[in-house]
């Protein structure tokens, strides 16, 4: 593995798009027991769950502790593959290499900085060391170079990609003080499309409401086919959340992508608020003395943290009554692959969903 010091768009390399095809995805096997109610059993299930829908079309590979490798590699079917690495926690969305091809199918991984959603301006954990090594170790394992860009903090949760020069991400975001501080919006612009081979970034003023990403664009609007979207929506005035979704709307309905079309944009709904109660909270440990989450917290649930496999998509379930209609409404967009629903409760606890647990790697 080469680490390089150029810029891919230089290089003729692009982000793909989510739906074009994969090689396999990587996902991190949970085990903090200050993220995972009691030291993550629960959540070892769910994301079994996830991992064999996924393995259905496609290779996963899952890295492990040395603490729960074995653990790992009984629970999972022999087809996917169990490598020992060292992590801070388990969201491989944010630490894995994003990926970027060119046009004759080369593949090359971009290695950012990861301060833990914000560093000690308002991170999520300390240290963070231990995630922030390992998309470059990810790089090698596959064999692939690798871009260095750990000067400038992002996580793979906070950009989408259309791969035809479209990336979208929210300004609470990407503009927030824990980051990139010291770029304006133009320049962060400008270095998106630079490493992500991009002509535009389209910028949402919002993610969802709580979620402790300062709002990932992934739990809140994600392409479905170029020029095509899914934005979270609650028709409730009285949410705080329909502010935050209406302001995304009207963006999304004021701009055009980078190949002057307008969008397309398909309302998912989102499930009706889940909050942690007591018994939850008792199974998580403290994080530095204090409560990782209090009885009563909302959780930033959202059927938008999906995952599009080869030959599914993998979509969360909290047994709301809008789990079915969300499916269906993805069921239409996505007519060539199976809808799979994973309760999962047990990964939103954690502070994400199932596309913040998984990082693809395009064909
Ligand atoms: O949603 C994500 N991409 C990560 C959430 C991290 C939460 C830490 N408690």
């Amino acid at each position: 593995m080469k680490i390089l010091h150029t810029l891919p768009r230089e290089d003729g390399f692009r982000m793909p798009a989510e739906f074009e095809r994969h090689r396999g995805c990587f996902l991190i096997w949970p085990e903090r027991a200050d993220s995972w109610a009691n030291g993550g059993y629960a959540a070892r299930r769910a994301f079994t769950n996830v991992i064999k829908a996924i393995a259905r079309s496609e290779k996963v590979i899952v890295l492990a502790s040395f603490a729960q490798y074995e653990n790992a590699r009984v629970s999972l079917p022999p087809e996917v593959k169990v490598v020992e690495m060292s992590t801070d926690d388990a969201w491989a969305r944010d630490i894995t290499p994003t990926f970027v091809k060119n046009d004759k199918g080369e593949l090359r991984g971009i290695d950012w900085g990861f301060n833990a959603w914000g560093g000690l301006y308002d991170g999520l954990y300390f240290p963070w060391d231990r995630d922030n090594k390992a998309a470059k170790k990810m790089c090698d394992l596959l064999d692939v170079d690798c871009y260095d860009q750990q000067s400038f903090i992002l996580e793979g949760g906070s950009i989408h990609s259309d791969g035809e020069g479209t990336v979208m991400v929210t300004e609470s975001c990407l503009l927030s003080g824990g980051r990139n501080p010291q770029m304006t919006k133009e320049e962060i612009t400008r270095h998106l499309c630079d490493t992500l081979g991009a002509e535009k970034v389209l910028w949402l003023p919002y993610g969802i409401y709580l979620d402790e990403t300062n709002e990932h664009v992934d739990n809140v609007c994600a392409f479905t086919a170029p020029g095509e979207v899914v934005l979270a929506w609650t028709d409730n005035e009285s949410d705080p959340q329909y502010p935050m979704s209406k302001a995304d709307l009207d963006y999304l309905q004021s701009v055009t992508d980078a190949k002057g079309r307008k969008l397309k944009v398909h309302l998912l709904p989102l499930p009706s608020p889940i909050t942690v109660d007591e018994e939850d909270c008792d199974a998580l440990d403290p994080m530095d003395g204090e409560p990782t989450r209090v009885p009563g917290d909302r959780l930033a649930a959202s059927y938008v943290n999906f995952y599009i496999s080869n030959g599914a998509v993998v979509m969360p379930a909290f047994g709301d009554p809008n789990d079915n209609k969300a499916a269906a409404i993805l069921a239409g967009l996505f007519p060539t692959r199976e809808i799979i629903q994973i309760p999962a409760r047990d990964i939103l606890i954690g502070g994400g969903n199932i596309h913040c647990i998984t990082g693809q790697i395009p064909e």
